[in-house]
């Protein structure tokens, strides 16, 4: 259900599952997650890419799934959906937003409601020129999930956010661009290449502090100015005593390029 693939430094990871346009089981998502977790803990690997095998990127959950698919027996009692939050969603978000390397998302066709909003979650989104996002939750009778409400209002305001959310229209892929939803669109048939070669040149960054970077933004979200401040002098101090800085500094002042080990 996912496929990886080694690229230099970079793991491919491909939702793998086209003929229900990359729709997420239970099953899918604990594989997903064991990738991003064997991702971490291997040193070789300092940046990882996720895309949808197929002509979508993923549908959301399955709406099929027996965890969630309400019971069509009269008097059987509901379920409870908010399992599969609880076991698969929450603890593939926290993965994703805590993962040691920068994580790229080539959005290569339709990503809808939990789909959507794990493209959303990775660091660097880029999407072919066909693709879509859809905030799909509301049409079903449920709200935003996978992050979505967290993630939403801080991408493009609230304003846009509840837009959004509340109509669960189609976005397209230049019109995402154009509201800071996600950074880049290009042509369908670069997006494999330049995602790659997106991910390769984070690769070979000072993965340590890409990574610092990023909770520290997500860190900001809860502080005020002079905390923030103080925050970053002490992540600065911290990152001052590593090599990548040591080894950045020296190759700038030689002329070099340099060449960062810190994870
Ligand atoms: C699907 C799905 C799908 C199953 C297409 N499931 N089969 C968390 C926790 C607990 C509960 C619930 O949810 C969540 C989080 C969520 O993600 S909720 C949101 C779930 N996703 C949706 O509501 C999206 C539903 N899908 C669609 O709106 C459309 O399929 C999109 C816009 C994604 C694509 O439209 P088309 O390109 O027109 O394709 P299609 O609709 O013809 O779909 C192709 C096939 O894929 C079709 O099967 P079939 O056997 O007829 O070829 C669909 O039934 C199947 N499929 N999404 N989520």
């Amino acid at each position: 259900l996912i496929q990886s693939e080694r690229h230099g430094a970079v793991r491919l990871l491909r939702l793998n599952r086209p003929e229900a346009l990359n729709a997420f089981t239970a099953a899918m998502l604990g594989q997903l997650r064991q990738a991003l977790d064997a991702a971490a803990e291997d040193g070789a690997t300092r940046c990882v890419l996720i895309t949808g095998a197929g002509r979508a990127f993923s549908a959301g959950q399955d709406l099929a799934d027996p965890h969630v698919a309400p019971s069509r027996e009269p008097g059987a009692a509901p379920k409870d959906i908010g399992w599969m939050l609880e076991h698969c969603y929450i603890p593939l978000a926290l993965r994703l937003r805590s993962l040691p390397v920068p994580v790229v998302a080539a959005v290569n066709g339709v990503a809808a409601g939990a789909g959507a909003n794990l493209a959303l979650s990775c660091d660097i989104v880029l999407a072919g020129e066909s693709a879509s996002f859809i905030q799909a939750f509301s049409k079903i009778g449920l709200i935003p999930d996978c992050g979505g409400t967290w993630l939403l209002p801080r991408l493009v305001g609230r304003a846009k956010a509840l837009e959004l959310a509340l109509l669960g229209d189609k976005v397209k892929a230049v019109e995402a661009e154009r509201l800071g939803l996600i950074s880049r669109v290009v042509a369908d048939a670069e997006l494999q290449d330049a995602a790659i070669a997106l991910a390769q040149k984070l690769a070979g960054m000072p993965t340590r502090a890409l990574v610092e970077t990023r909770r520290a933004l997500d860190e900001s979200m809860k502080l005020d100015y002079e905390t923030a401040l103080q925050r970053e002098a002490a992540l600065q101090s911290q990152l001052g005593f590593a090599h990548d800085y040591l080894e950045g500094v020296a190759a700038f002042m030689n002329k070099r390029q340099p060449e960062f080990k810190d994870r």
